[in-house]
């Protein structure tokens, strides 16, 4: 105590008060400038530290750093779900990936993704919501193609797309029998994939155009060869799976075999493996018809068929394909592609 009462002593005896004054003050302006100068040159020279830094990195890593929470081994995020298939392709649900990551790895490919999409006949009403709620939601920031399968290309609505997004309109035939539209859909996109989709982008993703977007549907989907789990069936057990079950059939799957019920709405791939799946499902269907036998669910039993020989390398939830019709479980975090309500009567066959 003694010793500091003497130090300002001294100190107050030394200067004039006046002098004591400009020199708080001056000290003051030292301190708020030197404060400035940090702030401002240390944003700058922060990143110009990352690069120059980086750029003599082993990795050479020239991007901001990315920051997300460790992967946890013991304590998995989504462990009330079956994440990964016996052989070993992932199922995707919210909390399983990192979309930051993926979208990074998918953008340095520079990956344009197909979406397929059939509006034959009055389905030309749901084109507008589709393609809409797709500019929000599907692939964000990543190149797309709108392949629009439709006969009736004038009334195919004009909806403002994002950079890097373009719709293009095949003219297609119709068939009368609605279970044909639905069934030739295989034949279309095997003929289209060799022709032309093959030279223009990476991944198919091939949907039933009665839907809608509600939540994010991005790369994370994307993989050699992917199926969707029925919304009806994810929880069922094998006896219960509406396979076709007449051996008559193509598409015929014994009662003691089948790994999954999938979904016909929404599937895909790189071209080359949905071409091979469309082309096979065509081909079976044809066998069928020549033998006077449809499939109990038409395309969705052989693309049924079709996956239980050839294992999809992804397999999607059901938050990529629901239904509200179908309520909503706790274990559905998110609805990502929802069924449009339809009036049957008065869409159907017009
Ligand atoms: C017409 C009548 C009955 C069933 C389907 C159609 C139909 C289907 C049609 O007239 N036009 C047409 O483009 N489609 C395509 O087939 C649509 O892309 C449609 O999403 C897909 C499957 O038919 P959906 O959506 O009626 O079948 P569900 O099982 O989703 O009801
Ligand atoms: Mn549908």
């Amino acid at each position: 105590m003694d010793k500091h009462q003497g130090k300002t002593g001294v100190v107050k005896g030394y200067f004039p008060k006046s002098h004591l004054h400009v020199m708080g003050f001056s000290t003051l302006l030292c301190f708020s400038f030197g404060y400035l100068w940090y702030v401002f040159s240390g944003t700058s020279s922060k990143v110009s530290d990352t690069t120059s830094s980086n750029t003599q990195d082993f990795h050479n890593i020239k991007k901001p750093r990315m920051i997300y929470t460790k992967p946890q081994i013991l304590k998995p995020p989504r462990c009330d779900v079956l994440m990964m298939t016996p052989w070993f392709a992932p199922i995707v649900w919210e909390g399983t990936y990192n979309s930051e990551i993926l979208n990074e790895q998918f953008r340095q490919r520079n990956v344009t993704v197909g979406l397929t999409v059939f509006a034959i006949k009055k389905y030309v009403v749901f084109l507008k919501t589709f393609l809409e709620t797709a500019e929000t939601y599907f692939m964000v920031g990543h190149r797309v193609n709108y392949y629009i399968f439709t006969d009736r290309p004038e009334e195919v609505p004009k909806v403002a797309l994002k950079e890097g997004r373009n719709v293009v309109v095949l003219q297609v035939q119709n068939y009368p029998r609605w279970q044909e539209i639905s069934m030739r859909r295989m034949e279309m996109l095997s003929y289209f994939s060799q022709q032309r989709f093959i030279n223009e982008v990476s991944y198919l993703v091939c949907v039933d155009v009665d839907m809608r977007f509600n939540d994010q549907v991005g790369v994370e989907i994307l993989s050699d060869l992917f199926g969707t789990l029925h919304p009806g069936f994810y929880a069922a057990e094998r006896r219960s799976f509406t396979y076709e079950r007449r051996p008559a059939s193509q598409a015929y799957v014994p009662s003691d075999e089948g790994d999954f019920y999938y979904m016909g709405s929404i599937f895909g791939g790189t071209v080359m493996e949905v071409y091979k799946l469309t082309k096979k499902c065509h081909e079976a269907i044809m066998v069928d018809k020549a033998n006077g036998i449809e499939a109990i669910w038409q395309e969705e039993s052989h693309l049924n068929k079709y996956f239980l020989y050839h294992k999809p390398t992804k397999i999607l939830s059901p938050e990529y394909m629901w239904d509200d019709n179908l309520g909503r479980p706790e274990i559905l975090k998110k609805r990502r592609f929802l069924a449009v309500p339809k009036n049957h009567a008065a869409i159907r066959n017009k």
